[in-house]
């Protein structure tokens, strides 16, 4: 065994062994030998130049001389007094009144959660927000919060960017101490797509919090209320604030849709004042609500309940600036924006532009546009790294009244058309889309609902199924998991209940359940799981990464185990992480506040006869040599 790590271990690898070097490498003794971090770091540069990276392959390419970006330099070394320091001193309620108060409009900048979400297919890393996370505390102090966590951030951060989603949020928090963060939480489903047992749930707004949550905005995908309770007391028990939220669908002043008229909104809103919301948000996640139908909405809301409402909407349509400019008009009490760079379309309106048109008027929301620019400067060129996730989408489009998917899905669905051969009969599922919905019976369509919808719409169009033919008793349909999973209850309620022909079609005899699916869970034993996975991965594992485990098993799991083996790669800049270094490239990564590795490619060399490829670097001056595989 002793032979085997030596002639596996790295610095043997590289020819750099000397007599010392038994003596000084411990590890060769412990049979599973650890590597320090900065080769493994090398390694996975070594990896990316010579192989790609498989999220970016065949996909449009930033400039070759691309810069990286360079954070707008903080104007203030004291930082102002913000709401986050509201919260600290005085609690949730104190935060809540502060905002009834304010007289100017408030916003939520949500460029670094739905922002990259709807339009980047949610890729951004955290090592392009922690940047300029000191510059949003000097120089946005005004704002009401940053939306920077929760949603479909926290899967995409351990599948797809190989970091840890706790980082990010302790690393934004950190440089950003003075603004109130926020997250979105589909409350029973946590940041999943299924519904997780009560005590998995409460512990996760926990760990939220401690980490570094202040707004927890809850939502429930079908709007039912009694599926929001669990998630909405761990909030309140954490002494963060909590935003109970309601999604918006249809049209309340379409006579066809009345099952989502003004009165059903009023009710829900009143409920989740009951259950101890804070906030009132209102979460139009497709950008549906229109001018007329806000100013109407939001005056109900103002009338009927007395906490602050907080208006998120997407550009989808185009109109949503009108939207905004109505709702501020009625009285809304904050709403979101994304900074101008990535904003538009899918994504939320221009924060940049609603400042403008505020401006000189009484609900003036105080901020400074300067900065607003500069901020979105670098936005900018941060986009432009990850080119690769664009979506195509070109224009603003009337389509979304008729689809409804949310701003976070559209982009999604549309890359999973594409992947499917479907991409040529994109408005075909934008209209089964909307079948489908029609066929369950008109319901509330967002995370993880929309998915379902979703997955529905897209087996119907790949086998050329209508929605007459899905709903004939005679026709032989196999539906997707997800949507008999709905349609048993395991997601919970939606107002009316399941139309009764289409369930009995899709459950094929089984009973559906109509509680709530989580008094039906029994409670999960953390430390029976946090034993297994220490054993089966043999790493510690602590409270997030129990968290991150809990939500999902494989992608946590593997993302620990690609961990073992190429370190904290979030400290790579983007462009390398995504496409490798050059020969003659430069860059620095630093691991630890204060360390930092400078790394240099100076050649790659051939594939070897075992189809391996020496990679020649120098790391803080010193050469080093890896070895990977091509794979190509
Ligand atoms: C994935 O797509 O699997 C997630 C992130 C990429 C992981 C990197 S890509 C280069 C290296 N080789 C692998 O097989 N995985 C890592
Ligand atoms: C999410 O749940 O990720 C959403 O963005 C819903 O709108
Ligand atoms: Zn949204």
């Amino acid at each position: 065994d002793f032979v085997i790590n030596l002639l596996k271990h790295p610095i043997f690898l590289n020819n750099e062994y000397s007599t010392k070097f038994i003596d000084t490498t411990p590890e060769l003794f412990d049979f599973k030998a650890r590597r320090d971090r900065a080769t493994k770091i090398l390694t996975y540069v070594a990896d990316i130049t010579v192989n790609g990276h498989p999220e970016t392959e065949g996909r449009v390419r930033p400039a070759d001389d691309i810069k990286e970006p360079v954070a707008p330099r903080p104007q203030t070394k004291d930082l102002a007094r913000g709401t986050r320091d509201i919260l600290d001193a005085d609690g949730p309620k104190a935060v809540a009144q502060w905002m009834l108060d304010q007289k100017r409009l408030l916003i939520t900048d949500t460029t670094m959660r739905d922002g990259h979400q709807s339009l980047l297919a949610t890729r951004m890393r955290s090592i392009d927000m922690v940047r300029v996370a000191p510059t949003y505390a000097a120089n946005m102090s005004g704002l009401f919060s940053v939306e920077c966590w929760g949603g479909a951030t926290f899967d995409v951060a351990y599948r797809f960017l190989q970091e840890c989603p706790w980082q990010r949020l302790r690393d934004i928090r950190a440089k950003m101490p003075n603004i109130l963060t926020q997250m979105l939480l589909r409350a029973s489903n946590g940041v999943g797509y299924t519904n997780y047992p009560d005590n998995v749930v409460q512990f996760f707004v926990k760990q939220a919090a401690t980490s570094g949550v202040d707004v927890f905005r809850v939502f429930d995908s079908l709007n039912w209320v009694e599926n929001m309770r669990v998630a909405m007391d761990a909030v309140q028990d954490a002494g963060k604030v909590c935003e109970g939220t309601i999604c918006y669908t249809g049209d309340i002043f379409d006579p066809d849709r009345a099952k989502y008229d003004l009165k059903y909104y009023v009710t829900m809103a009143k409920d989740l004042e009951a259950a101890g919301a804070h906030v009132l948000g209102l979460k139009d996640m497709a950008g549906l609500l229109k001018p007329a139908q806000a100013t109407a909405l939001v005056k109900a809301l103002k009338d009927e309940v007395s906490i602050p409402v907080h208006f998120h909407t997407h550009d989808t349509s185009g109109a949503a600036i009108a939207t905004i400019v109505a709702a501020s008009a009625a009285g809304v009490d904050c709403v979101d924006a994304a900074m101008d760079a990535l904003s538009g379309n899918t994504s939320q309106p221009t924060l940049g532009s609603i400042v403008e048109a505020l401006r000189f008027q009484d609900r003036d929301t105080g901020l400074d546009i300067a900065a607003i620019r500069e901020i979105s400067n670098y936005w900018e060129s941060v986009r432009a790294h990850y080119a690769a996730f664009e979506s195509g989408q070109q224009a603003p489009a009337s389509e979304v009244y008729l689809h409804e998917m949310p701003g976070g899905q559209f982009t999604n669905l549309k890359a999973q058309a594409r992947s499917l051969g479907l991409e040529e009969k994109w408005h075909e599922v934008a209209q089964t889309y909307a079948d489908v919905n029609q066929m369950f019976g008109d319901i509330v369509k967002v995370t993880p609902s929309s998915k379902v919808v979703g997955d529905m719409a897209l087996m119907m169009v790949s086998q050329g199924l209508t929605r007459a033919q899905v709903e004939d008793p005679d026709v032989d349909v196999s539906f997707p998991d997800s949507v008999v999973d709905m349609m048993k209850g395991s997601l919970g309620q939606p107002p009316g209940g399941w139309p009764k022909a289409i369930q009995k079609k899709i459950l094929k005899g089984e009973k559906p359940s109509t509680a709530r699916p989580g008094k039906q869970l029994p409670p999960t034993d953390l430390e029976a799981t946090r034993a297994q996975i220490k054993d089966e991965l043999e790493i510690e594992i602590d409270d997030e990464d129990l968290n991150g485990y809990l939500m999902y098993p494989k992608v946590f799991s593997d993302y620990a185990k690609r961990h073992e083996t190429y370190g904290p790669v979030r400290t790579l800049p983007t462009s390398t992480f995504f496409y490798g270094m050059s020969p003659g490239d430069e860059i620095a990564a630093e691991i630890d506040p204060g360390k930092t590795l400078e790394i240099r490619l100076s050649a790659v060399g051939e594939t070897n006869e075992e189809g391996e490829v020496r990679v020649f670097f120098e790391l803080n001056g010193q050469p080093r040599t890896i070895r990977v595989p091509n794979r190509k």
